[in-house]
């Protein structure tokens, strides 16, 4: 190469330096599908469930995602019949684009223990506010590890996963409370039941919908962890204790959502929703040991916090002089609503999604929360829309799965396309050149 040639080169990698260090790079595509597929025990097996009404393959829509060491975990809600599996894993070392989902613990734990045949569906209408009342099916479980019907879940520092498994099949068609709200807790190193927890009814109200749970915990004391439970239908948080195996549901004015923020346009579908308390973060540990829990309606834009100390203050917070405990911290602004948030310790930063943009954002909590300073990550009106929930693991990898769901609700899928994505990042990479790098 000659001098020139020589001289040029090192130019350019200064100037891709230059423009690293400007622009954030994008979420990686690791794994699509245009249909869920599951790893049935035989063929005969997955044809039977066909034939038979147990596996309509369009029904299957993933939800929740989350990463234990190699196993990435998806959820599949019940929301309409004919679900395989709600709760399962793939291999995260999977080379294939659109690897087979394998229920967790096992095929035995995600099968229904009553018959629940496809209905027509009520679309175009089709929401959850416009789905017929559950009927309570009042049935004596046989195995506590079976799982009904999740939405998210969650892997604490201990190794363990949390489930809030609904317990309501069919939500969408004929519904069927097959077990109460329930949640439960896995020892991912030796996958069994830890923990089964139900929610008592006195603590669920008829427009409860559960679809996210949260855990506090520290790894010098797993048994004294909490999980956090926001109540999006009915504007509460069930706090649920491990140590005590209690729990108690508090209430409060920021839980409802905002009128003026409950009109959603997502991939070309127009609706209007009116969830509430949906996104939880849990937040650095204080000085004096405490952490702040920031949260937001899924309907609005604007995020709050409070302090884990009022939250586990039972005589404290179910009491009314704890109202002022609970903080207003900003506005993101037009079309910032939500689904899910994290915070990432290592760079004090809550990753968030936004749903109306196609979106996923950031905010650093040392700033102040105003429009100005959420930081846009990465936004793409074809692989993000709807990113329904994020996590981030414990190597600072920001996973993200988005679904397309208001389409798969309001009017129908097209199989041919790729409907469902799994997408990540570096947690360092990400904020790079936004408002989040301090
Ligand atoms: C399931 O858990 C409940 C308590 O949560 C317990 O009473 C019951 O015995 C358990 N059933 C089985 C089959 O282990
Ligand atoms: C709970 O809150 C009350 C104040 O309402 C306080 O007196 C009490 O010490 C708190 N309990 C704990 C365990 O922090
Ligand atoms: C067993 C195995 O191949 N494990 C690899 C899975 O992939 C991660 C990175 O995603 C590697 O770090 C592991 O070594």
């Amino acid at each position: 190469m000659n001098p020139l040639g020589m001289l040029s080169l090192g130019l350019m990698v200064c100037l891709i330096g230059a423009f690293s260090r400007i622009a954030s790079a994008k979420l990686e595509e690791k794994f699509s599908w245009k249909q869920l597929a599951f790893d049935w025990p035989t063929p005969e097996a997955e044809a039977e469930a066909k034939s038979n009404g147990h596996y309509i393959v369009e029904n299957n829509l993933p939800l929740g995602v989350e990463r234990w060491q190699n196993r990435i975990f998806v959820t599949v809600p019940r929301w309409k019949a004919g679900v395989a599996a709600t709760l399962n894993y793939i291999d995260i070392n999977s080379t294939e684009k659109s690897p087979k989902l394998h229920p967790y613990p096992s095929w035995e734990a995600n099968k229904l223990p009553i018959d629940v045949q496809p209905q027509d569906q009520k679309t175009p209408s089709g929401g959850r506010l416009d789905a017929d009342k559950a009927q309570d099916a009042g049935i004596q479980l046989k195995d506590n590890s079976t799982v009904i019907s999740t939405f998210r879940i969650q892997v604490d520092v201990c190794d363990r996963l949390w489930v809030l498994d609904t317990g309501l099949a069919d939500i969408l068609g004929s519904p069927k409370q097959i077990t109460p709200n329930s949640i439960l807790v896995f020892d991912l190193k030796t996958d069994t039941l830890l923990r089964r927890f139900t929610i008592p009814a006195d603590q669920t109200k008829e427009d409860s919908f559960f679809a996210n749970i949260v855990v506090d915990a520290d790894r010098s004391e797993c048994q004294d962890a909490f999980a956090y439970i926001p109540d999006l239908g009915a504007y509460g948080v069930i706090v649920y204790s491990l140590r005590n195996d209690k729990s108690y549901r508090v209430k409060h004015n920021f839980f409802h959502f905002d009128p003026l923020h409950g009109d959603f346009n997502v991939g070309g579908v127009n609706f209007q929703w009116t969830d509430g308390v949906f996104g939880l973060a849990v937040g650095p540990m204080n000085p004096d040991h405490s952490k702040d829990i920031y949260f937001h309606a899924l309907a609005s834009t604007k995020e709050f916090k409070v302090s884990n100390r009022v939250l586990q203050n039972e005589s404290h917070v179910t009491a009314g002089d704890s109202y002022y405990d609970f903080k207003y911290v900003g506005d993101r602004g037009m079309n910032g609503q939500s689904t899910a948030e994290v915070f990432d310790p290592e760079t004090g930063v809550i990753f968030y999604t936004q749903v109306n943009k196609d979106a996923i954002a950031c905010w650093n909590i040392k700033r102040p929360y105003t429009p100005d300073t959420q930081g846009l990550i990465d936004s793409d009106s074809h692989t993000l829309v709807f990113p329904n929930d994020m996590k981030i693991d414990n190597e600072g990898t920001i996973w993200v799965l988005s679904d397309k769901m208001p389409t798969y609700l309001y009017k129908e899928l097209d199989p041919s396309a790729v409907n469902y994505r799994i997408l990540m990042g570096q947690n360092r990479d990400l904020i790079k050149g936004t408002p989040c790098e301090m």
